[in-house]
């Protein structure tokens, strides 16, 4: 429950190249919520679609609410005012509260500078608009198998640290925002050390949410 009486639900807006587990982690939030593996229609129907490749002004939109959820970007053109899914006059509780990268641990090196590029744009309007960030380490399960064997150790393996320390380094994230995860992608029925991974990835963004839900009204 939002710290702000005149927000009723927390934005959060998940971001990052395709198959980097985006989907996985809105599912895997939901399966830990709920104690069970659920299907995935929720995910999609709250998904923005289409081309990672934001220009400026469709990022700034997006962080400061203009577009409704399930709007899908065009490669080739902007959101226009005219469109049904821009909200012209949008206020806090439409707004993104906290921006979230994602990152897969096991394809973080060999990323092109270009996509680090991309994300570092929308980064940049976020710290203007100081938006707090995270970022979800997530498939940690492909790089150490020490960790793949026995997710426990995930804060002792070496691996994990160095994959870590890189996607700080690339995205210039301070390591103690960094969450690293491994989702619900092939099991069966829920496992108490993902959930709390997964529980303490989104503790920490629903604070940062509220704390800058918070700073808003004081400032108002
Ligand atoms: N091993 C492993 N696979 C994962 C993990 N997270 C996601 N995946 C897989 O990675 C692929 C892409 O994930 P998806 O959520 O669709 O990525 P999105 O494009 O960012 O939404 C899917 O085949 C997932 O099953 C993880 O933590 N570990
Ligand atoms: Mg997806």
């Amino acid at each position: 429950k939002p710290g702000n009486k005149e927000i009723k639900t927390l934005r959060i807006l998940l971001y990052g190249p395709q198959g980097a587990g985006k989907s996985s982690f809105f599912n895997s939030v939901n399966n830990t919520l709920q104690g069970r593996i659920t299907t995935r229609a929720l995910a999609q129907s709250t998904e923005t679609g289409g081309s990672f490749t934001l220009k400026t002004d469709d990022i700034n939109r997006l962080l400061n609410g203009h577009i409704i959820d399930g709007y899908t970007f065009n490669p080739l053109s902007s959101i226009t005012e005219e469109d049904q899914k821009y909200k012209r006059n949008p206020i806090l509780k439409d707004r993104i509260h906290c921006l979230v990268a994602v990152l897969p641990a096991n394809t973080v090196s060999v990323m092109l500078e270009e996509v680090f590029g991309k994300m570092g744009a929308v980064r940049e309007k976020a710290r203007d608009l100081r938006i707090p960030q995270a970022i979800i380490m997530t498939k940690v399960d492909e790089v150490c198998p020490l960790v793949k064997d026995n997710l426990e150790k995930i804060y002792k393996s070496k691996i994990i640290k160095q994959k870590m320390e890189e996607c700080s380094s690339r995205l210039g994230v301070p390591m103690t925002c960094i969450y690293p995860v491994k989702n619900y992608h092939e099991e069966r029925v829920t496992n108490d050390t993902m959930d709390v991974l997964i529980l303490d990835a989104l503790q920490n963004i629903v604070n940062f949410a509220n704390d800058f839900v918070e700073e808003q009204i004081d400032n108002e």
